[in-house]
This record gives structure tokens, C-alpha cells and sequence, in this order.
């Protein structure tokens, strides 16, 4: 087990300009704001908050690249570098190695129909040429791809395959993953579902909303370390609380309102095309979340 992999990191958010170009600075204000005041052990780049499938090669690059300047050594960083060209994808991974990042991860090959075989070979042609260690990135609602549990061990079989991933709300899954592989590192990847997680012994969580609520997540996952349950379950419900408020006013942008209210202020915070940009009402809701949730 990678110990120095445990912990809470956040899924980075990246602001882009109104032509869909990385606001370096306003990236740079987010990667400390979430080593300094999120206090989280470390980023998960180039994920779906990201908005990492959305942009091209070198916009990736550029991200991978601000994001080790800014952070140094400060946190652990996970380079994801996954999509559906291996080509690419190696390349990525190749240049997460050389830049010093801790280990890359790879969202499971999605819109054609992969049989099990070939979504093994793309893990294998990742692995075989990118010298990090590997976790899966399992999100069956996103991708439609389901990998069951004989098949993730399938997947460990190989050495560099060390963890994964998990952003499914499936419990009982999860519980027989922990079960059968204790060396493995499950990370929660659904925000709304650490504390549950936490019950069943993941290793960490990686997410999105970590970026805004890093504190009140670490003080769950501190309250499970001390068996303080209630206290666990309490901070959820207040979590929960701001998580579906966000949800429902448009996951991304919110976020990234959230966090120029919380004083990343440096240039524009849009998303990428085709997501929207927020209404007036929406950007007022989004003040009005922060006011009330955080
Ligand atoms: O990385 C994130 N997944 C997506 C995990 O953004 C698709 C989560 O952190 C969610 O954003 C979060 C809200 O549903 O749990």
C-alpha cells in the first residue's frame, strides 16, 4: 500500500477565460487556497472538475505543468491523464513523470462498447510505458462502464495498478472490494458519500467540492478516526447540505464562484464550452450558498 497516498485531495478546479484558455493566474490562487486554507494532502489533476475532456493536448500539458510549479512539494499530486487515446494518454503520463508527480490516473476508456480484455490492454499500454503507479478511475455514471469485482482484481494483477478511484453509490460493492483487497487504496469519490465510505475503510477521498468544504470534509474524516460517529454524521448532513445546494445551481461554476468568493479573484472563472455560464440569479444563489453553507 502506498501510504503516502492516503488522505484527502482535491479534484482541481481550472478557470478558463471567455475563449476557453487556462486563467494561469486564478489556477495558480486556487492550488494554494487548497494547500493553504483546504488544507488537503493533496490535487487530483486533469479530472473530470477539471473539466479535462473538454480540452485539448496542450491545454492538459499547460494544467499538468502550472499545477507542479504552483503546488512543488507541498501535496501529493495525481496526474489524471486518461481518455480514450492511448497515444495521448501516454504522452500525458510521460510528462506527469518527468514534471515529478506522485502516481497518474485513468478514467476507464468509455463511448464504444470495450469488451474487459481491451479495457485491461489500455491499463497494460499505460503502465507499460509511463513509469508512475496507476489508479483506476471508476465513474459507471459518466463513462456507462461497469467493472465488476473478480475484474478489478484482474486489474491489480498488474503491479503498477495500485488503487482506485471509486465514484460509484454502490456500498455493498464497495464493501466486498475492501474485503478482498486490503493492499489496494480506495479513494471515495463521491463527496456526498464520504462518511459511509469512511465506515467501510477507504483510504481517502479525491473530489470536487473539496476545493470550497476541505475543512469540514477532514473534520469527518478525523471524527471516523476517533469513533466519534454523531459528530461524523453531523458534518455530513451540514456538507450535504451545501453539496446538493451546488448540485442543484450547476456543479462547476458554482464551485468556481464559490471559490472567487472565497477570495481567488484573479482573472475569469468561466467553464468550458458547452457549459454554461451562470445567470445573474445563479451567481446571486451561488452568494447566497456560501453565505449560508460555508
Ligand atoms: O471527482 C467528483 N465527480 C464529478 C469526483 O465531478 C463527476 C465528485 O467530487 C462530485 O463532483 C461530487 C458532487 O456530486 O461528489
Amino acid at each position: 500500500m502506498r501510504e503516502d497516498l492516503k488522505g484527502l485531495f482535491s479534484a482541481l478546479l481550472v478557470p478558463f477565460d471567455k475563449n476557453g484558455e487556462v486563467n494561469e493566474e486564478g489556477l495558480r490562487q486556487i492550488i494554494r487556497h487548497n494547500i493553504e486554507n483546504m488544507k488537503v494532502d493533496g490535487l487530483y489533476v486533469g479530472g473530470s472538475t477539471g473539466e479535462n475532456f473538454l480540452i485539448d493536448e496542450q491545454t492538459k500539458k499547460q494544467i499538468l505543468k502550472i499545477a507542479k510549479d504552483e503546488a512543488k512539494d507541498d501535496v501529493k499530486l495525481i496526474a489524471q491523464i486518461g481518455g480514450n487515446n492511448v497515444y495521448e494518454d501516454i504522452r500525458l503520463g510521460k510528462l506527469a513523470k518527468e514534471l515529478g508527480y506522485d502516481a497518474v490516473s485513468a478514467v476507464t476508456p468509455f463511448y464504444y462498447p470495450f469488451s474487459f480484455e481491451e479495457v485491461k490492454e489500455y491499463y497494460n499500454d499505460l503502465t507499460n510505458n509511463i513509469d508512475l503507479d496507476m489508479i483506476v478511475y471508476s465513474i459507471p455514471v459518466l463513462t456507462g462502464v461497469h467493472i465488476g469485482i473478480d475484474q478489478f482484481g484482474e486489474l491489480f494483477e498488474n503491479e503498477r495498478i495500485i488503487g482506485v478511484k471509486f465514484t460509484q453509490a454502490d456500498f455493498f460493492m464497495l464493501e466486498r472490494m475492501r474485503k478482498k483487497y486490503k493492499d489496494v487504496l480506495i479513494y471515495s469519490g463521491f463527496d456526498e458519500m464520504l462518511y459511509p465510505a469512511l465506515i467501510y475503510n477507504v483510504d481517502g477521498a479525491i473530489g470536487s467540492t473539496y476545493n470550497v468544504n476541505g475543512i469540514r470534509a477532514r473534520g469527518i474524516m478525523d471524527a471516523v478516526k476517533n469513533e466519534d460517529m454523531k459528530e461524523a454524521l453531523r458534518l455530513q448532513h451540514e456538507s450535504n447540505d451545501l453539496i446538493e445546494a451546488i448540485l442543484e445551481n450547476g456543479l462547476y461554476p458554482t464551485l468556481k464562484a464559490i471559490l472567487q468568493l472565497q477570495g481567488c479573484d484573479k482573472g475569469e472563472f468561466f467553464s468550458r464550452k458547452p457549459m454554461g455560464v451562470l445567470t445573474e440569479e445563479q451567481r446571486q444563489r451561488s452568494k447566497e450558498i456560501f453565505e449560508k453553507y460555508l
